[in-house]
């Protein structure tokens, strides 16, 4: 099942936990409240015919899927990819992230500019909108298979923090503050 919780700050292996002591986890509702990151639980073994994810799909336009695995010996380039993933970044559009095997870490900023680190699993899907700084990394099964999804044609292009100026970065700070 998929868990959120605050990071501590210190700087060893990115692929540990990096709870707190005590751990300060964060509920879903919280996460989506205080940073607009969307989540929704998909049955992998019926997911061809339960029509869950093909409604979200419909709904928010989702047009173009592909799948990536991210291992060592799967990835090409793949310390390099990595490092891309872990910088803090944003994009222009939302990134939308389907684990069907393996597991890994989404590191999303809260409202304070504060880390919070979303574990996810087999069923886990996340919507990370346009706009708000985050990054990846695998944890320490160092194995993921994610199927990706967009509206239109992909763009995947990382823009790294700082990027306050760029729209997407202004347009989602202004819907975090209505509540949107
Ligand atoms: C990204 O953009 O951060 C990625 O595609 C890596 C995560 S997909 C499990
Ligand atoms: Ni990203």
């Amino acid at each position: 099942m998929v868990q959120a919780w605050y990071m501590n700050n210190e700087s060893y292996d990115k692929r540990e936990e990096h709870h707190k002591s005590p751990p300060e986890y964060v509920s879903l509702d919280d996460l989506f409240e205080i940073s607009g990151v969307e989540y929704y639980k998909i049955n992998i073994d019926t997911l061809k015919s339960d029509g869950v994810l093909d409604k979200i799909k419909s709904d928010r336009g989702y047009t173009y899927e592909d799948e990536i695995t991210i291992s060592p010996d799967r990835l090409p380039n793949y310390e390099e990819k990595l490092q891309i993933f872990y910088s803090e970044h944003l994009h222009t559009d939302e990134e939308i992230r389907l684990c069907v095997e393996g597991s890994g870490y989404f590191d999303i900023r809260d409202n304070n500019d504060q880390w919070i680190r979303v574990h996810v699993v087999p069923g886990d899907l996340l919507i990370v909108p346009a706009g708000i700084y985050h990054r990846f990394t695998l944890d320490t099964k160092n194995f993921i298979t994610a199927r990706r999804f967009f509206v239109g044609e992909p763009v995947w292009t990382p823009y790294n923090r700082p990027a306050d100026e760029m729209q997407a970065r202004k347009e989602y700070i202004e819907n975090l503050s209505n509540g949107k």
